[in-house]
């Protein structure tokens, strides 16, 4: 069974990280997608709305489980037994973070990361973009999925 896993934060998940995933999905078995909990960072959604929002979105691949996981990503890894890690590039900016990270992992575990180009649609896109444009009434609705905007605009709503 080849497993893999997508890793981030997702608050919340957009157009640009389900590609990633759906692109994950055909390459692997079994696609882990693991909300990583940031105590230090408050987000827009709680780990579990993000959760749900994901299972919501992924519901038709068959081959997408959704976890949290609170500690390293390599040991969510080891825990799983999971040897790879899928991230998206979007431009030469990503690349010095994620050589880091990815060389880190590497060393701590063994485990190895591999990169897909980001479709050039979404090569501009990350969550806090959107909830930035999102908060000041810009239109992002063709930058997440329909159930991802619809929640947004419900939580950026009633903050007022
Ligand atoms: N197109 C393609 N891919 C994208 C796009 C896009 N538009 N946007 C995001 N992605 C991909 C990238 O691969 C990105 O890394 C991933 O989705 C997640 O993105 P975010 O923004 O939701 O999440 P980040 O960048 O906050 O996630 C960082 C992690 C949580 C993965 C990282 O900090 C981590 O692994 N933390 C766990 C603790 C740990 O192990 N630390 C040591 C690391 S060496």
């Amino acid at each position: 069974m080849r497993r893999a896993v997508c890793p981030g934060s997702f608050d919340p998940i957009t157009n640009g990280h389900l590609d990633i995933i759906a692109r994950a999905s055909k390459l692997y078995d079994v696609v882990h997608v693991a909300v990583m909990i940031n105590q230090s960072k408050q987000g827009l959604f709680t780990v579990d709305e993000r959760m749900a929002l994901i299972r919501e979105v992924t519901s038709d691949y068959g081959n997408v489980v959704v976890e949290s996981h609170h500690g390293l990503l390599v040991d969510f890894c080891k825990e799983r037994d999971i040897p790879a890690i899928v991230k998206g590039l979007r431009a030469v900016s990503d690349f010095d973070y994620e050589l880091q990270m990815a060389q880190m992992n590497n060393g701590l575990s063994g485990v190895e990361t591999l990169f897909v180009p980001t479709n050039p649609t979404y090569s501009f896109l990350s969550s806090s973009l959107v909830k930035e444009v999102a908060a000041w009434g810009g239109d992002v609705s063709h930058l997440l999925p329909e159930p991802v905007h619809r929640a947004l605009v419900e939580r950026l709503g009633s903050r007022g």
